[in-house]
């Protein structure tokens, strides 16, 4: 059997694509809701939105009017049911997704669930466990975790030399999470859990071996830090293999989104993430200055980690699999989060708590 090496890890290679378009349906169209249907919509092939969902019915209607032939369902369940939908595109608040994936198992749908893929570690096993006896049944796996920053570019080259050998054995990994901004309901928890989380998947990624305790470290907190925020985080992680993985999560910078990540190895050292771009050069009143242009916010980082993403998935769907992050890689974020947490209200290094596979 030939095999291919995906942002999952290894795959038995799929059949040829089929002709027909994917119709799907995206549940929430928030802001990563609709930019998932337009990038359906104007950049991925060979599938077409072919309805919304989302708590706001005007926000649904806007969204779907840019799109022809979309329609509006405004029960998820629904959409999800609806003979003429395919495949789910899950974008909504992270508190409906367990109920939404399981939905979409039963009608052994292919679905594209945001992170978290649950709220805990126990229902996220939960959607493990359906899923893997659907495979069992089937053959077939149905659920991809949107962790894009697999399908980036830079981090994709990292893993590939890191796999290589081209770098030794991997001993540390510095990384740096910052935001300009965020809204005043994001709490230090979900500096864990909604930011923090994509270092957990990343270094699971890179190092290909699971988290087994956290740490977490509360330094002085920005005079910008939203109210009762400890900000920055700076969040510790012990591997099985024995590696340490730092992150700096710092979400009040008021500068720009800089995410890097830097690994330590025993024959070599590589860093992603520099941002560099332009780099101009130009006279100023107080001297000569250098400048250049600091991302935005994590729509530009990863445009093209998400465009890469959808499309990889879409061209899996038509197939009958998946081809990235799964079930079990959004258990493990769970359950790693759920630690994180209580390393940060406790003070104390946490160890990780999971099951079996
Ligand atoms: C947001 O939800 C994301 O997923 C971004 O990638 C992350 O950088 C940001 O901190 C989160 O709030």
């Amino acid at each position: 059997m030939t095999t291919t090496e995906t942002a999952a890890g290894v795959l038995p290679a799929m059949a040829e694509v089929p002709a027909a378009e994917l119709r799907v349906a995206v549940l929430g169209v928030g802001m990563m809701g609709a930019d998932h249907v337009a990038r359906l919509y104007s950049r991925v092939s060979g599938a077409r939105v072919v309805a919304v969902s989302d708590a706001a019915a005007d926000r649904a209607a806007e969204v779907a009017a840019g799109v022809p032939g979309c329609r509006v369902l405004a029960d998820p369940m629904t959409a999800i049911a609806d003979p003429e939908v395919d495949a789910v595109v899950i974008a909504t608040p992270g508190q409906f997704h367990h109920d939404q994936v399981l939905a979409c198992i039963e009608q052994g749908k292919p679905v594209l669930c945001e992170k978290p893929l649950t709220m805990e570690a126990e229902s996220s096993l939960a959607v493990v466990r359906a899923e893997d006896e659907y495979a069992a049944r089937t053959g077939r796996r149905l659920v991809q975790i949107g962790f894009m920053r697999r399908f980036d570019p830079e981090y994709a080259e990292l893993r590939g030399l890191i796999a290589s050998g081209g770098l030794g054995e991997p001993l540390l990994v510095h990384c740096a999470h910052r935001n300009a901004a965020v809204p005043p309901h994001f709490t230090s928890q979900m500096m864990i859990t909604d930011s923090v989380v994509h270092e957990v998947d990343v270094a699971r990624f890179l190092l290909d071996e699971e988290i087994t305790a956290v740490t977490v470290l509360r330094p002085r907190a920005t005079r910008h830090a939203v109210a009762g925020q400890s900000d920055p985080l700076l969040v510790l992680f012990e591997t099985e293999g024995g590696r340490m993985v730092d992150v700096e999560c710092f979400v009040s910078t008021g500068v720009g989104y800089e995410v890097r990540t830097e690994v330590v190895a025993e024959d070599g050292v590589a860093v992603i993430g520099l941002d560099t771009g332009l780099v101009r050069q130009s006279r100023a009143s107080a001297g000569a200055v250098r400048s250049g242009t600091i991302t935005p916010s994590f729509k530009e980082r990863f445009g093209r980690a998400y465009d890469i993403q959808v499309q990889r998935w879409v061209d899996a769907a038509r197939r009958g699999g998946i081809d990235g992050p799964g079930v079990w890689d959004g258990y493990a974020a769970a359950a790693v989060g759920e630690a994180g947490v209580a390393a940060l209200e406790s003070g104390r290094r946490t160890e990780v708590r999971m099951a079996a596979r």
